[in-house]
Order: C-alpha cells, then structure tokens, then sequence
C-alpha cells in the first residue's frame, strides 16, 4: 500500500468545512439542522484527529525504522485536561477552525469549552506528567506516556452549605473520540498465589489474573512533526475469573467476585495526592501499571533485538514517583524468571534501564507496604525484594541504622526505586538538595553520582498560546513566532518594557482575561466580580503546608482593617481559591468551608463590597485553571518553606503576568532568582528556620500573641462572625494554630502582612506594577517544560530527539 495516497493536505477552510461536515455525517451519524453542541464537538474532534494520525504514523515508523531509543514515562497519573483545543493548536489548525465554524454562524470557543476534562490525576504530578508527554513529542523524543485508564477520575466538588461534597466524575460516559483500543495489545498481570522451587529457579502461580487492555491516545508535538502515544491500560477479567462452577451452583454473586475485583483495578483514581494508605486496592493498581507497562516495553525490544543485555541502549524507564516503583522488581523478574539471567546482571540491567522522581518528602506521601501484604500480592517481588535488600548489605559492607530496603516490617517504595535506578532527581534545586539531605543521606554516599535536580516545567503552548489568546499574539506581535518553541525568547520582552505602548498592550491582554474570567464566573458560577479590582489567586490541592489557611486568615484581618477604616484608599481585591480536598483530609476540608463561610460573610458586607470579595468557583480543574491563571494579577505561592517540592503554577502564573507573593520554597527559589528580587514579593522564614522554629516550645503561642491582627481574627471566629449560630464550627483550626501549627501560619502571618500590604502600595502604583508583569513573563522563559525535558534526555535517558 502506498501510504503516502492517503497523506492528508494542509487544509483549507474549505476542505476543513468538508471534513467537519462529513465527520458529522458519516461518524456522527446527524446533520447540521439537528447536530447538538456535543455532536459539533465530536465532529470537530474526528476531523481534527485526521490530522494528528499523520505525524503519530510517521513518528511512529520513523522510530522503527530509525532502530531508536524511546522513553517510558510511567505514571499513575496522567492530568491532561482537555485534548481538543490543544491538538487544534499544535497541528496548527486553531485559524482555520475558528473561520470555519464563524460561517457555520458557531463559536470554536463555545464548542471546545463541551469537551470533559480528562483528570486522571490528582494535582502537580500529573499535571507534571502531562506537560512532559507534550513537550517529549514536540522536540521529537520518542516517547510512551503509560498509566490506567481510569473509569472515574478525579471526583467532582460542589459546595453545599459551605462544605465540599465529592460526586464521582464520569469522563467516559459519553464517546472519547480521542483514544483508540487495542485489544491485540493485553497482557496477564498476575496477583497472589504461591512461589515454589523448581529445578534452582522460582516459579511464581499467580492466583489470581487480569488483562490489562491498551488504549491509545496520540499526543501531538507543537508544528504537527511529531506524534507520540499516551498508553492507559484498562482492567478486563480473564475468562478464567468468572466461577463457572459457583454460577452453576446458583452462587451468582460470588461467582462474578472475582471479575468485579479485576474491574476495579481501573475504576478509580485514588484521590490522595498527599497521604499514601497501604492498601491493597492500591499496591495492585501500581503493579497492574508497572507489570503491563514493562511487558509491553520488553516485547516491543524483543521484536526487533535478540539480546536483552542490550535494553539499556534502547529502553530508559521513568518512574513518576514511587508509585511504580515495583517496576525495578518486575523487570528483574522477567529477566531472571523468563529469560534466564543470573540475578546480579538483572539488578545491574534494569538499574540501567530506570530513573526515579522524587515529588514530595512529606512523611505521610513516602510510600511503604507492609511485608505481609506484600507477600499475599506479589510473593515474588517480595523475595526479590529480600534478595535486592542483602545483596545491597554484602555490597556495601555494615549499614547504619534504618538503612535498608525493609524496615520495621515494611518496604520502603523510595530506598527501593533508589537501589534499582541509574538517577534519581528531585523537582527544583531546593527540593533536591533536601532528597539529598533528608530523605537518602545514606544511599547518597553510597551513590554519590545518582541524585540530579531537573526543575520542573510547563508547557507554553496549553499555558500561554492555548489559555491566554491575546498574550499569545502580543507575544508573536513583538517578538515574532517562535516562542512557542523557545521560550527563552521571551527575554525580548525587556527591550519594551519602556515603551508606554507596549505596557498598554500588554495591560489591555490582561483586562482581557480578567473579563472573560469575569464572564465566565458570573455565566457558570452565578458569581459576579468587578473587573478592575486586583486578582488575587491561589488555586491548588487543598493541604495545610500550602496554607490557604494563612490566606483566608488574612483576608479577614483585611476585611477588618477596611472596615475600621473605610475610606483609607484601599486597592480593590478580589481573593479567588480554587482546589480540591482529599475526602478523608478533614482539616483540609474545614478550611474549604472556613474560606467558603468567610466570604458569604465578607461578600454580603454592603460596607466592603466594593473593596474585598472571595470568590471559590467548585470544581477547579485544569480548564478551570486555564481561565483563571492568565487574568491573575498577584499569585499566592505560600507553603511552608521546604515542604513544596518544586510547584508549577507558581510558573504558569509568572508566564501569564502575575507577580508572586511567595515563599522560599520548591521552585519559587528560582523563580525568584530569574525574574530579581525586586519583582517578586517575599516574606516568611526559610527552609532551615522553619526547621529552627519548629523547635521551639509554644511558638504558635508567642507568634500569636505577638501579632495583634492574628488575634482579632482569631477572636472573629471563635466568636462565630462566619458561623453564626455556632461559634465553636472552627475549634480545631483554633486549636492547631494555638497549640501544635506544623505548619507555622502564625509564625509568618505578620511577614505575609506586612508584604500584602506591599503588594497593596506597589498595585497603586500602575507603571510599576506593569514593569514588574512584564519582566515576570520576559524572565521565565526558563521554566519551559522543554527545557526540562531536554535536561531528562540529557542527564537521565542519555537520548538524542529526532528533530
Ligand atoms: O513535581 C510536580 C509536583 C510538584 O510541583 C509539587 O510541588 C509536588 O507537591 C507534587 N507532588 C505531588 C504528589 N506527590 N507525591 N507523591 O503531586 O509534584
């Protein structure tokens, strides 16, 4: 077959026109008087998904033909968002879609804006991962994004009373236009059963088995030269699962056990980013990945190699934090169980092979599975396991205490991801300074040469040419194209950072934004905001180290201070929170209802209204952050110092022109280094004073009593002002903050103070503040997610892209 016949043109307006149409023909199955919005979207989708086979074929081919390495990319969690604006975009199609559906009298926006979010994931880490499966197949890495095809992603939130109420999210229920299955691609993942002794060799009889089904989803580079494959697996019970015998018996129920166990291996998204449970449902979830994954990574080297000694040369695997960190154990067992190596060449091979990130040193998400369940789930791995564990003592001689890949009867996912990878890497330069200091002081002596720091990035095209139009051009305008794929380019910017109309231009793109956020709080969220107050954001995963506590307590002690003293000249803010709590987080989802408490309160208040409001749309997503991070004007980037381990909104902010408010933490550090001191706003204590403080007796205590404004707004909400009727509704958030407060808000409550205010006085001060927008975006550049990416290829997987 000459497969170049049926190369598809570059469309014209009316050839797209042709395509949309018969798409909603003869896939779609309507017509343009009855087609829904969800039917033009389909259609849309078919057509554009024409075009992106093309570059994913030939990529495809290329790297086949061209015998190259690919990178596996393995994750647990992939947040991608939506897909069809951004393929539009990078195929280079957004113009002519745009022109074809204002003759059909439609809206491109209004038809995107139909398609689900796909939110497989829980926050940074997967959205993380996504930005590196776009920026991978716009440099032209081969690459294959693998994770589970969840049934449910990420729960929906609403509000109701205040509280977060979780639904579950249905992307799948209608048709996904984007994902293609294979059911030639499935493999047995085995579970239980027992290990016994054969011959000198182990032989492991599962219990229990599931398919693991493939379904492809093409991920297109920026310029539609390249198309890699984002792989989710979906559970499937093997025929063997369904108990034929117990059926017969009349034992329906039981009989079909088994099978609904396997179903739920993909049909929930565990919704934690932070806490990690030890249960079992979870342990086999990250094997049903890992174990496809690496098979399916294995039989594509064995198609076209004979020596597997060679993999290294052709294979590097990436574990996205330690969730898949069973895959060290996993392909050790298939070289020594299937295809007869001895069991130090394995360790040596698949050390080779794989690189490990670190995402969080919280305590609480280190993961860790008990020896027991391990044993009933993977007895295998866990001998291998003891047998990576001793081999590591005789190699290296006495170990100190707590080194060691089992400790108090329990495997430690980190040491062990860390023993069979060839690098480690932290996420930003403080955040792997601290892996090296804190987490794996002793396997760093060991292996001095292992831990690397890649910070983080984000990928320009979802997060400037995709969610913010008008910077977009202003970009292209002044610097010409090109940035998309360049983003240092954007230091041109400082060359117009004096000229008055260029400072127009550039606040008239954020007026923009602020007024389609504007539009769309008040059309979907029945929510209305002025549209030239500053807006003040922080959207992320609610947890106490990233203290939307501390924002909300501040935004009472402002609403206090406006209030004793109304006409004093006060900066028109407008606070928007957006994020989800974990379901069983408690504390997490008190400070939900606080901030929503706070601003029924501060929003009815006919005396500030003008001033202060607080707004928290429910539901925040990545189309949601796309709306809300390009009109921000101030980003709130507080954790306690230390414990973010890098962040990444922190940076899509700076890209879109909102100065930060920050601490020194994660990549805020960096950050701040590139755009200078002077245009980034700082407060609080650093990561070695948190440390300090942490250590003094009754800190909380001293700082509160020390800070006047805290105590009020204390006393306000002890005293019920938000909970009326129910003065204690927030006892145990005073009493954290009085007694225990780990994540020391009163200690930098008065720093934080201080500096809103200064982001108050600098705000008035209109000339000033735009420099300081324009020369964040001018100045981060740096934080491309193609930078990154070219710092994996080059420290971690040793491979050159092919464009
Ligand atoms: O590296 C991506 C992202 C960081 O930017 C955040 O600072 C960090 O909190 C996040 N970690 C997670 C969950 N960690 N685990 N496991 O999302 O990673």
């Amino acid at each position: 077959v000459d497969l170049d016949d049926l190369t598809l043109p570059e469309p014209t307006p009316e050839q797209f026109r042709r395509s949309l149409l018969h798409h909603l023909q003869y896939t779609v199955g309507t017509d343009p008087e009855h087609a829904s919005k969800f039917d033009w979207r389909m259609a849309l989708s078919y057509t554009i998904r024409d075009r992106a086979l093309e570059p994913w074929f030939s990529a495809t081919r290329r790297t086949w033909n061209e015998d190259r390495k690919r990178v596996y990319y393995l994750s647990m969690e992939f947040l991608i968002g939506r897909l069809l604006e951004d393929a539009t975009i990078n195929l280079g199609l957004r113009d002519v879609a745009v022109e074809v559906f204002d003759r059909l009298g439609l809206d491109f926006a209004d038809i995107a804006d139909d398609e689900p979010d796909a939110a497989l994931g829980n926050g940074g880490l997967g959205r993380l991962a996504a930005c590196y499966l776009e920026s991978m197949a716009t440099l032209g890495c081969p690459a294959y994004g693998y994770g589970i095809r969840y049934e449910h992603g990420l729960f929906k939130q609403r509000f109701e009373g205040g509280r977060q109420v979780e639904a579950p999210e249905d992307w799948l229920v209608t048709d996904n236009p984007w994902s293609f299955t294979r059911p030639e691609s499935a493999y047995p993942v085995g579970f239980r059963g027992e290990v016994v002794e054969q011959d000198g060799r182990q032989v492991w009889t599962p219990q229990l088995q599931v398919l693991a089904e493939a379904h492809d989803t093409p991920v297109v580079g920026y310029g539609r030269q390249w198309a890699n494959t984002l792989r989710l697996w979906a559970a499937k019970p093997s025929a063997d699962l369904f108990d034929l015998e117990r059926f017969n018996a009349g034992d329906f129920t039981a009989a079909a056990e088994p099978e609904a166990w396997a179903r739920t291996l993909s049909r929930v998204l565990y919704p934690n980013d932070t806490t990690s449970r030890g249960k079992e449902l979870r342990l086999s979830q990250e094997y049903f990945l890992t174990s496809a994954s690496v098979q399916d990574i294995v039989r594509r080297y064995l198609e076209t190699h004979d020596d597997l000694r060679r993999l290294p040369e052709y294979v590097a695997i990436q574990m996205n934090d330690t969730h898949p960190a069973i895959a060290g154990p996993e392909l050790i067992r298939l070289l020594v169980d299937d295809h007869g190596f001895g069991f130090d060449a394995a360790v040596d091979l698949s050390t080779q092979v794989l690189g490990y990130t670190n995402h969080t040193l919280l305590p609480e998400a280190l993961e860790h599975w008990s020896v027991g369940l391990m044993r009933k789930v993977l007895p295998r791995h866990l001998q291998i396991i003891e047998q990576l564990d001793r081999r590591d003592a005789e190699l290296h001689g006495p170990r100190p205490e707590g080194v060691g890949l089992i400790l108090d009867d329990q495997v430690k996912m980190g040491d062990l991801a860390f023993v069979t990878s060839h690098k480690i890497n932290g996420v930003s330069a403080l955040h792997t300074d601290l892996v090296r200091r804190d987490l794996f002081p002793a396997l760093d002596s060991l292996h001095p040469d292992r831990i690397v720091n890649v910070t983080n990035g984000v990928t320009p095209r979802r997060w400037i040419a995709l969610a913010n139009p008008p910077l977009a051009q202003l970009l292209t305008d002044t610097l010409g194209s090109g940035w998309e794929t360049d983003l240092e380019r954007l230091r041109g910017l400082e060359d117009h950072v004096d000229d008055p109309a260029f400072r127009e231009a550039f606040g008239a793109t954020k007026r923009q934004a602020k007024e389609r956020l504007a539009g769309w709080l008040a059309d979907h969220h029945g929510i209305e905001v002025p549209k030239d107050a500053l807006y003040d954001v922080q959207v992320k995963r609610l947890h106490e180290y990233k203290r939307q506590l501390m924002n909300i307590l501040w935004t009472i002690a402002h609403w206090q201070r406006i209030k004793r003293d109304p006409g004093a000249g006060w900066v028109p803010r407008v606070k928007i929170f957006g994020g989800k709590a974990a379901p069983s987080y408690d504390m997490a989802k008190d400070i939900i209802r606080l901030i929503n408490d706070v601003a029924a309160v501060v929003n009815a208040d006919p005396e500030t209204r003008d001033l202060l409001q607080v707004v928290y749309p429910a539901n925040y997503n990545v189309s949601m952050a796309e709306k809300l991070i390009p009109a921000a004007d101030l980003s709130e980037q507080i954790s306690t110092a230390g414990m973010e381990a890098s962040g990444t909104g922190n940076m899509k902010f700076a890209l879109n022109g909102a100065l930060t408010i920050g601490t020194l933490d994660g990549a805020n550090v960096e950050i701040r280094e590139h755009v200078g001191a002077d245009n980034f706003f700082l407060f609080g204590l650093t990561a070695d004073e948190v440390t300090a403080r942490r250590n003094e007796p009754d800190h909380a205590r001293t700082a509160i009593e020390k800070s006047q404004a805290m105590r009020d707004v204390l006393q306000a909400i002890a005293e019920g002002t938000f909970s009326p009727g129910e003065p204690n509704r927030y006892g145990g958030i005073l009493d954290m903050l009085w007694n225990s407060d780990w994540f020391l808000v009163a200690s930098d409550f008065d720093s934080y103070d201080e500096t809103q205010q200064a982001v108050d006085r600098t705000y008035l001060d209109h000339e000033r503040w735009q420099r300081m927008a324009i020369l964040n975006v001018a100045r981060t550049g740096y934080f491309s997610s193609d930078r990154s990416v070219r710092e994996y290829m080059s420290h971690i997987w040793n491979i050159t892209p092919a464009l």
